[in-house]
C-alpha cells in the first residue's frame, strides 16, 4: 500500500448523513449531491449525500467524470472502512450470474465478501449489484443486494481523457 492518506478526508458539511440515520438528504438539487470526500492512493473520491439505486448511483459518478469505486486492494479496502457507511461499488454479476465483474470489466480478485455472500445467487435471481456496509468487519463487509435498493455511492474520479 502506498500513500494512503484518509487524514486529507475534506469537510463534513452534512452531519446528518451518518449511518443509522433514515432521512439522508432529500433536497434533490444536484448541488447537495455530494461532496469531495477524500484524496487516497492519488485519486479523488466523491461520496453522495443521498442515497439512490445502483443504476442511479453509477449515472451520477459518470456525470462527474468518475465511476463507482473498484476495490482491488487492501489499501482501497482500508480507505473505503475509514466511512462508517453503506455505499454502492462498481461491482455487479448481471452479466453472468455468480460472475462478479468491476465497472471496468476486469474481474473481482479480493473477497471481502461478508459471511454467507454473495447469497444471491441462493435466495433468488435478483441480487446482482454489490455494496460494502463499511460498519462491518473490515475484512468481510460486502454484500449482493438488488440493484434497485437505495445506498449511498462512492465513485473515484478517472483520469482525464
Ligand atoms: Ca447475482
Ligand atoms: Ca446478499
Amino acid at each position: 500500500m502506498k500513500g494512503h492518506d484518509s487524514g486529507t478526508k475534506t469537510q463534513d458539511t452534512t452531519p446528518k448523513s451518518r449511518p443509522g440515520e433514515s432521512n439522508y438528504g432529500s433536497e434533490g438539487s444536484m448541488g447537495r449531491h455530494s461532496r469531495v470526500a477524500a484524496a487516497c492512493l492519488g485519486l479523488l473520491y466523491y461520496i453522495s449525500d443521498r442515497t439512490e439505486s445502483w443504476d442511479e448511483s453509477r449515472q451520477n459518478c459518470l456525470k462527474r467524470g468518475a465511476d463507482l469505486m473498484i476495490i482491488n486492494d487492501r489499501g482501497e479496502q482500508e480507505f473505503i472502512c475509514t466511512f462508517k457507511m453503506f455505499f454502492w461499488i462498481g461491482l455487479t454479476d448481471r452479466e453472468t450470474k455468480g460472475t462478479w465483474k468491476w465497472v471496468d470489466e476486469t474481474l473481482t480478485t479480493t473477497g471481502f465478501w461478508s459471511s454467507g455472500e454473495p447469497n444471491g445467487a441462493t435466495i433468488d435471481s435478483t441480487e446482482d449489484c454489490a455494496e460494502v456496509n463499511t460498519i462491518n468487519d473490515q475484512e468481510k463487509n460486502r454484500n449482493d443486494l438488488g440493484c434497485s435498493e437505495r445506498r449511498h455511492w462512492i465513485c473515484v474520479k478517472l483520469p482525464d481523457q
